[in-house]
């Protein structure tokens, strides 16, 4: 089975209507070329934006009957699709879902394991589905004969014509949707949870939502032998997934275990061999390490220094791309920003170690294991909404990013471990360090180390940026959460170009407005 390098779209925004209503505009952060489509079903017509990389996107959206089906990003399980549905091997991945749903109905998504976000609309339904890990981020509008949709919330707005704040009467526009948090600043707006699917009625306007994956609670015991295998194989099935057809995949690259692991088995799947591609700051890097790993693989290596000056005037970009409201994960954000703001030249399919370190709770630095467990089922419990594996930050771009570690099934495999596999011997994240050590050397499976806002200084330049601004030790994170804020509210809510903001005077305004 030959599959296209690239998903056949990054990202869409449509409208469901019953009356005449207009194509949308479409301010999508991703970069891309844009295809309209008109779909009129019987029960519902659908005036749709794709943005994709290719030539065409034929294999994003699939009409057939009374149902269509649109689809940002890609599908992992083909195989077992396939297998279960007996559909021609050249059958793309939109076609796929309509597959699926034509069988299992909108218990469809509780079979794929992807990254993506779909629609589908059949009759005067419209179902608005996200991956389990919500990793391709969606958001709705419904009003009665009237529905919204886009993996973009700037998008939406741009759409709704009149900003979206308040409706006819002065009335705060759009019921709440039981399990769907609304979205800041833009009444009605409210973002599809991660492993769910949001039953729309157009006519009436009201949404019904169903869970579609739940993180696991309960932990397997295993003795070691035992867990380092099944690690491995799913990692492994994991990356090889994730490289159909691909000619030289690019890795990006810390040095540390979680992308090192990621780079070896790409290493092992990828005939031409593979790119790897690290950053530091002026302040600091982590190059030594990485290039341990790209000698060790013979990558063809690329160091890239951003000044840590540049590197805080990208904070409106990282928010205007990941649509986040949380200070930490935009600093987590904010090099991987810069690195892939770097990438020029041809899409290119990235893998990256990103989110590890969450189910093998690795940022922890916790050695009381009630405590790791209580720290991983928090952050598997937390992650939705931050919006931290967004593929708009490289989409920018024109580059695609995937991240392994949060393949659904490597993600169930990890999280379900009992915390003794995860921290052993003194060692974090030990059931990984051991599923590598044939591949790496042993001074990258053995090193602990930092995460990438702290290797790259970027939590340091972002805090020397507020305190200069006049604020006090004890204030730091809070303005840090306030700059986010209203950035958010500027580039995203606002619709400003983040090329527009100044960082510097922004921060200066919020320490004073403070004090006031
Ligand atoms: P972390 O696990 O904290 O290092 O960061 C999450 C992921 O981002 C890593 O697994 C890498 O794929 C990527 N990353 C982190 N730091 C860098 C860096 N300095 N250069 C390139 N990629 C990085
Ligand atoms: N990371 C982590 C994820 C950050 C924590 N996110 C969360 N709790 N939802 C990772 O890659 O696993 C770093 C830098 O480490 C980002
Ligand atoms: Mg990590």
């Amino acid at each position: 089975m030959t599959q296209p390098e690239l998903p056949a779209a990054y990202g869409l925004l449509a409208s469901a209507h019953l009356g005449g209503g207009r194509a949308p505009e479409a301010a999508f952060a991703t970069r891309g070329r844009h295809t309209r489509l008109t779909e009129r079903l019987p029960g519902q017509t659908v005036d749709a934006v794709l943005v994709h990389p290719g030539a065409d996107c034929a294999g994003a959206h699939t009409a057939e009957e009374d149902t269509l089906v649109l689809l940002a990003g890609e599908i992992y399980n083909r195989d077992e699709i396939h297998d279960t549905l007996g559909t021609p091997t050249d059958a793309t991945d939109a076609e796929l879902l309509a597959g699926l749903f034509a069988k299992y109905g909108p218990h469809a998504f509780r079979v794929v394991n992807g990254r993506y976000a779909a629609l589908l609309a059949t009759g005067g339904r419209l179902l608005a589905a996200t991956d389990h890990a919500g990793s391709v981020p969606l958001y709705v509008r419904a009003e009665p004969g009237h529905t919204l949709a886009a993996t973009e919330v700037k998008a939406l707005t741009g759409a709704g014509g009149d900003g979206g704040t308040v409706g006819a009467g002065g009335t705060v526009r759009g019921a709440p949707i039981p399990g769907a948090r609304r979205v800041r600043g833009l009444p009605g707006v409210h973002q599809v949870p991660a492993g769910a699917v949001l039953d729309i009625d157009v006519a009436a306007g009201t949404v019904t939502a169903h869970r579609t994956w739940v993180p696991p609670v309960h932990r397997r015991l295993m003795d070691e032998d035992e867990a380092v295998d099944r690690v491995r194989a799913a990692l492994e099935a994991a990356v090889v997934r994730r490289l159909p057809g691909t000619h030289r995949p690019l890795v990006v690259l810390s040095g540390g275990i979680d992308s090192s692991a990621v780079a070896a088995l790409s290493d092992g799947v990828a005939t031409a061999g593979i790119d790897t591609l690290s950053m530091g700051t002026d302040t600091s890097d982590e190059f030594p390490q990485a290039r341990v790993v790209a000698r060790h693989l013979r990558s063809t290596h690329r160091e890239i220094t951003v000044p840590s000056a540049e590197l805080l005037t990208l904070l409106p970009h990282t928010v205007h791309a990941a649509e986040s409201l949380d200070p930490e994960v935009i600093e987590y954000l904010l090099p991987l920003t810069a690195l892939y703001r770097r990438m020029d030249g041809p899409a290119r399919r990235v893998l990256t170690g990103y989110g590890a370190d969450i189910p093998l709770g690795g940022m922890h630095r916790e050695d009381r294991l009630p405590n790791l467990d209580t720290a991983v089922a928090h952050d598997m419990d937390t992650f939705d909404g931050l919006n931290e594996m967004s593929p708009v930050l490289s989409t920018v771009s024109g580059h695609w990013s995937t991240h392994p570690y949060w393949d659904r099934e490597v993600l169930e495999t990890l999280t379900s471990l009992e915390a003794g596999l995860k921290r052993r011997y003194g060692r974090d994240k030990w059931v990984l360090r051991a599923a590598m050590g044939d591949l790496l050397p042993a001074e990258t499976v053995n090193r602990p180390k930092l995460g990438v806002h702290e290797g790259s200084g970027t939590t340091a330049s972002f805090s020397a940026l507020v305190l200069r601004a006049g604020a006090a030790e004890d204030e730091v994170a809070a303005v840090k959460g306030r700059v986010v804020r209203e950035l958010y509210d500027r580039v995203v809510v606002g619709g400003a170009h983040p090329d527009t903001v100044d960082v510097e005077e922004l921060t200066g305004k919020i320490v004073a407005e403070g004090r006031g």
